[in-house]
């Protein structure tokens, strides 16, 4: 994670306040924004527009969204270690548990949304005209520093045009990467259909994922919804044909605030709604992370993998080898007594080979 201040002396922002870069349509950027506003931390958002745009990867050392820049000016980004060292230094309304089973399962359910679902948006955004027109669009005027409605002049539309073209080759790419291209397409719809439907199953009997109190997973759900699922067309129908819980959802966790947090199940239990989606990480997520774990190991570039629609040779990545070991030697340091009743969870579901290394 890279730091640096904001005008490089390290005397602070000047407004006091945390200020988030990123865009409307960024799944990690509308995950951080949930985040803050429901621990109730003072921030300001910014877009990322191409005038800030070298300052800020320069000084983040990242081309990726959201960039945090924090009170004292530094430049940080990474969602999930930004959060978490966030709830060291505002603990009200934590959101992870302290028990082993609902701690774990968090982590777990955060990685999946963090590192799998993301597959499914990209393909859905696109490789979808009008999803790609939408979202794209939005993106290409949040970095213009144009709102939505705003009537593009002669130059700004040739730059609209320059911009959108190779963000959308950009995302055509990203998809074949992680072997969601146009072939791919029936593999990812019908996962994304079973995804919303194990959602729909929990949520009708559960507020949030991990019973009446938000947890970490829930912010990288919301930044999903607004950025993706309840914003690009194509899975904004299909939710609302098969998953209108999601929408319940949606503004319960809009209106959430730590101050008023709910409480998770007592006596360290799991809400029994969540085991078809567990189910469901177990045949997908779970079935990727040792595959690419060993091409990690081996210095592979690439790794072959067969989602049940035939093998498909994907791109490796070590970012998301990285998250899998942490949550590993996360259940490795669990008592004996805690580890096995993770494991009565996890192992029944197929999520639990992934993290004995
Ligand atoms: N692990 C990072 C992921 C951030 C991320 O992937 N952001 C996307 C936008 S939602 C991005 O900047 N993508 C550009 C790229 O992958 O090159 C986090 O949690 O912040």
């Amino acid at each position: 994670m890279a730091a640096s201040t904001v005008d490089g002396t390290g005397a602070g922002n000047g407004g006091g306040n945390y200020i988030i870069y990123g865009a409307d349509a960024s799944y990690f950027t509308q995950k951080a924004l949930s985040y803050f506003a429901y621990k109730g931390i003072p921030f300001e958002y910014r877009k990322k527009t191409l005038a800030v745009q070298g300052e800020v990867e320069e000084k983040s050392g990242t081309h990726m969204i959201p960039v945090v820049v924090t009170p004292g000016g530094d430049y940080i980004w990474d969602t999930t270690p930004v959060m978490l060292g966030l709830e060291e230094k505002f603990p009200a309304g934590g959101i992870l548990p302290a028990t082993p089973r609902q701690r774990i399962l968090a982590r777990v359910l955060e990685d999946y949304l963090d590192e799998w679902v993301p597959r499914m948006v990209v393909h859905m955004r696109w490789l979808n005209d009008a999803d790609a027109e939408t979202s794209g669009g939005a993106i290409v005027r949040d970095m213009m520093g144009v709102s939505a409605d705003a009537a593009l002049d002669v130059p700004q539309q040739a730059i609209f045009d320059q911009v959108f073209g190779q963000l959308r080759d950009w995302g055509i790419k990203t998809c074949e990467k992680v072997g969601a291209g146009r072939g791919d397409a029936a593999q990812v719809e019908e996962e994304l259909g079973r995804f919303f439907v194990c959602l729909e199953a929990h949520l009708q009997s559960s507020k949030y994922l991990l019973g009446d109190r938000p947890s970490l997973p829930d912010f990288t759900l919301m930044g999903a919804l607004q950025a993706h699922f309840l914003f690009d067309p194509t899975p904004r129908a299909l939710v609302g044909q098969i998953a209108p819980s999601l929408g319940r959802y949606h503004s319960d966790m809009g209106a959430a605030r730590a101050g008023d947090a709910g409480a998770w199940p007592l006596g360290d239990e799991i809400p029994i709604g969540l085991t078809p989606l567990l189910q469901q990480i177990g045949a997908t997520f779970m079935r990727f992370l040792p595959v690419n774990a060993a091409a990690v190991a081996a210095g592979d570039k690439e790794l072959t993998i067969d989602l049940g629609h035939g093998p498909r040779t994907i791109a490796t990545r070590r970012y998301t080898e990285k998250c899998r070991a942490q949550i590993a030697a996360e259940i490795a340091a669990l008592d004996d007594v805690s580890r096995a009743s993770v494991e009565a969870i996890l192992a029944p579901a197929g999520c639990w080979d992934a993290y004995q290394d």
